[in-house]
């Protein structure tokens, strides 16, 4: 909470600057390393890509765990052009330096029940020793009552969807099962949005697709830095790479446990406009999950 504040109180945001938010477990290693490739690949040719050596949350910091957690007043100064920053915090909560400067806004969301499941492993994984495991249903009550990192799931996605709605060109949202569905045409359109288009002779050299080969799950989980690295919280990289799939939920929840999310996702983000695609058989027609 102080970090947020201080977040709040002394972030000055570059019209340059690209902020990636999202609330917890949506896609955010996958989106810092496909908009860090994008944006520095001409610095860093993409075979020798720090990517590479260095955990995505390392090449793009969050600003509330990494910079403001660290300091009340850290030097941002010596980042280089564009500076790409990482956040959770909601949109309503945003300094207003980013949303009254240029800077750009990419956010990425998921479908409520996979990113329920998918932070229900994370805090098992990363629980200490001496905390009992938390039971599905519990994790479940919780969720249901807005108990969640970083604020209620529905607040979270209404506030950067209606932002995006509002200002287009400032706020791009993604959603992780379209870009499952197909990176390619996400990280061209992430590129346009960040301000670095890939140019005809990129595409035509298969650049999009190498890089999206590059920032894939599959990619990214075997490289050692990911398999054996830590963050400096002492969490382990590979805490940030589990099955990347889109319907495993089916896998956890039961039918009601599901009817129960259902009717809270219709309750509360129903007529908005933002629907989800929940599982992958969903996926082949098409059908929001509401
Ligand atoms: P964070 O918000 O704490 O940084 P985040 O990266 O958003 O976490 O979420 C992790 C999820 O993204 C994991 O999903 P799962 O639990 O359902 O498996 C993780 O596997 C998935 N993930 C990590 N990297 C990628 C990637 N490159 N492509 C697709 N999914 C990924």
């Amino acid at each position: 909470m102080k970090a947020v504040v201080s977040f709040q109180q002394h972030f000055e945001a570059r019209d340059t600057d690209i902020i990636l938010a999202s609330t917890p477990k949506s896609g955010t290693t996958w989106l810092k390393a496909l908009a860090f490739t994008i944006v520095n690949r001409t610095r860093y040719p993409l075979k020798d890509s720090p990517l590479l050596n260095t955990a995505s949350h390392d090449l793009v910091p969050f600003i509330e765990f990494d910079l403001y957690f660290k300091s009340q007043c850290p030097n941002l100064e010596d980042y280089p052009t564009p500076r790409i920053f990482a956040t959770h915090t909601p949109y309503a909560s945003l300094p207003c330096s980013i949303k009254d400067s240029e800077c750009r806004i990419v956010y990425v969301c998921r479908n409520p029940f996979d990113q329920l499941i998918s932070h229900w492993h994370f805090t098992l994984k990363l629980r200490r020793e001496n905390v009992e495991p938390l039971p599905l249903e519990d994790g479940l009550e919780m969720y249901c009552k807005g108990i969640h990192s970083f604020g209620p799931f529905w607040d979270h996605v209404l506030g950067f969807w209606k932002a995006s709605l509002e200002r287009p060109d400032k706020v791009l949202f993604l959603k992780y099962e379209d870009m499952k569905e197909n990176i390619v045409s996400h990280a061209k359109r992430l590129a346009e949005f960040m301000g670095f288009p890939f140019s005809s002779e990129e595409e035509k050299q298969g650049v999009i697709e190498e890089i999206s080969r590059l920032c894939s799950f599959e990619s990214l989980k075997d490289l050692e830095v990911n398999k054996k690295g830590r963050r400096p919280s002492g969490a382990p990289n590979n805490a940030f790479f589990r099955k990347a799939e889109v319907g495993d939920w089916e896998n956890h929840l039961t039918p009601s446990m599901a009817k129960r999310m259902e009717k809270l996702i219709e309750e509360k983000l129903g007529g908005s406009g933002l629907t989800f695609k929940v599982s992958s058989q969903v996926q082949k027609d098409d059908r929001p999950c509401m």
